[in-house]
């Protein structure tokens, strides 16, 4: 997984890519659906992309609402519901959960690792009717009991504009991750009822399988189950680090962020984005990729949240699965 400036069409024309992410004004040929545009602004470049590759031959197709790339173990899957089609968030975000559930149980790549999901206006409405909240319920009822044995990891960020539709994509995989859980924070679907009805239902990391790396989810500055530092960027950051670093020590990484650990910085304020740049040149060496996005947290009082991977220093093989007989 990479960040870089190549166009789309090449970066699908390229050997071995699953996948390929466009944030700002990157377009492509919309007919492939390997490829997928997000409305998340890159706050320290005008276009960015990001490209999954494997050591492994692609096939891609469609599977009703579901896009896949699949190739050697690994499963690259996107689905996007229009809100106002299925009747709302809520509605949408449980036709989508059905469809992910009922598409990867009948493939080889069963295991879902590591799902993003992105949609407008997170923080419109109050108390349970809280757009974050009917996207919680939506995803734990889309999810039945496909999700009965542990969460994926997962991250969940408004995007800018009005709301339209719920994109969610994922990682998926012929053998099962590894959950980790954040010695620092209460894991999300025991969150106390103040939070909504539906507790968040997602794993704080997952370790990929064939020691492949980390997938670290979404993670802000709560500690426990209580939002830290509301009024406070720099502190906030402190908080998420010290969260991102228990991660790591949680699931026995050591070496802390390299040029292996590629991380999204999902910001509220467009304006405060020097401020956090400089925070990250403080706080990461200089070789950790990064992308600084505009991005709306899932609680309104804070005001950035980190994602990312930490891939391994060697080039990781999955085990090949065996079919037939
Ligand atoms: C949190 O720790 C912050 O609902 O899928 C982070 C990652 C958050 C994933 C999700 C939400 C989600 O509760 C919010």
């Amino acid at each position: 997984m990479r960040y870089v400036t190549a166009p789309p069409a090449t970066l699908l024309a390229a050997p071995g890519t699953l996948a390929v992410l466009g944030f700002g004004a990157v377009t492509a040929a919309a007919e492939d659906p390997r490829w997928l545009r997000l409305p998340l602004m890159p706050l320290d470049a005008a276009a960015i992309a990001e490209v999954w590759q494997i050591d492994a031959a692609v096939e891609h197709g469609r599977a009703g609402a579901v896009c896949y790339a699949a190739g050697g173990g690994w499963l690259f899957g996107t689905i996007e519901l229009d809100e106002a089609a299925h009747g709302g968030l809520e509605r949408a975000t449980v036709a989508a959960y059905r469809a992910l559930a009922v598409f990867s149980a009948a493939r080889a790549e069963c295991h879902v690792l590591r799902i993003w999901n992105y949609f407008g206006a997170i923080n419109r409405g109050s108390g349970d009717a809280e757009r974050y909240r009917r996207f919680c319920a939506g995803r734990a009822l889309g999810m039945g009991t496909a999700f009965a044995d542990g969460y994926p990891a997962a991250t969940a960020i408004g995007v800018p504009g009005a709301p339209d539709r719920l994109q969610v994509y994922w990682l998926a995989a012929t053998a099962t991750g590894t959950r980790v859980e954040n010695p620092r924070q209460l894991s999300a679907w025991r969150y106390p009822r103040a939070y909504g009805p539906t507790p968040p239902s997602f794993a704080r990391g997952m370790r990929l399988p064939g020691a492949a790396g980390l997938a670290i989810s979404g993670t802000a500055a709560i500690v426990g189950h209580v939002s830290q530092a509301a009024d406070d960027l720099d502190a906030q950051l402190a908080e998420t680090f010290a969260n991102l670093d228990a991660l790591l020590t949680a699931a026995g990484v050591d070496g802390g962020f390299d040029a292996r650990s590629p991380l999204k910085i999902y910001l509220r304020d467009p304006a405060q984005a020097a401020r956090v740049a400089d925070f990250l040149a403080a706080h990461l060496p200089a070789a950790v990729p990064r992308l600084l996005l505009a991005g709306d947290v899932c609680r309104a009082e804070l005001a950035v949240e980190i994602d990312g991977w930490r891939f391994p220093a060697w080039r990781p093989v999955m085990e090949k699965s065996v079919t037939g007989r």
